[in-house]
């Protein structure tokens, strides 16, 4: 049984969304944070290491960080094919997308949001514009970051896309909208959005 470490509205929601996805058994647990108003704060049943969601527990095997908790759920309930596994075409491309994410992607908006652009090479992360070219190229050779398959990738990048796409950091694209279109779409999106609470 998975515990799913959750705050509403917050980035673990779309966990409960890839966790309907994959028809894995699982219960959720309503942590407090700590929020930027400084109201909130840690709270000590949440095990990931800086007090933040989400974070999971596999029957007390705890996994913390968006990109490994897809990863770790998609080896762990292979039935609905959510991630390639190993040794399987797509895996490369799928670890890339989902450690970009963390790692390029969400910098990218931040530092433009907190207006501390860094000079382009001083940083691990590009712009905006140009990560969101990739991500556009990208997008533009299939329905999905992986081509034709739906995977634990496109909930991180549609959730966040779903949520920033009226936002002016944000690139208007055709290419994204139809992308955030196809994920909302689906039935675990709306099964994640009733359960948040
Ligand atoms: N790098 C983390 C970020 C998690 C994160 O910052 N979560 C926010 C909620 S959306 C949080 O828990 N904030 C409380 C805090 O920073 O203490 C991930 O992608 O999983």
């Amino acid at each position: 049984m998975i515990t799913l470490f959750h705050q509403p509205n917050t980035r673990s929601t779309r966990f409960i969304f890839l966790l309907e996805e994959l028809e894995a058994p699982y219960r959720l647990q309503t942590v407090t944070i700590r929020r930027s108003d400084g109201t909130g704060e840690v709270d000590p049943a949440n095990p990931h290491p800086h007090g933040k969601v989400p974070a999971i527990s596999d029957d007390g095997i705890i996994v913390f960080e968006s990109p490994a908790i897809a990863l770790y759920l998609t080896d762990r309930f292979p039935k609905n094919h959510l991630g390639p596994l190993i040794g399987e075409p797509g895996r490369g491309a799928y670890l890339s997308w989902l450690s970009y994410y963390t790692g390029v992607l969400e910098p990218a908006f931040m530092s433009r949001f907190m207006k501390v652009d860094a000079p382009r090479g001083s940083a691990g992360w590009v712009a905006v514009e140009e990560a969101m070219d990739a991500v556009i190229a990208r997008l533009s050779q299939g329905p999905y970051l992986l081509g034709d398959d739906f995977s634990a990738a496109d909930v991180l990048y549609g959730t966040t896309f779903a949520m920033f796409g009226q936002s002016p950091m944000m690139p208007k694209s055709a290419v994204v909208e139809d992308y955030v279109k196809r994920i909302v779409a689906r039935p675990a999106f709306s099964r994640a959005q009733a359960r948040q609470g």
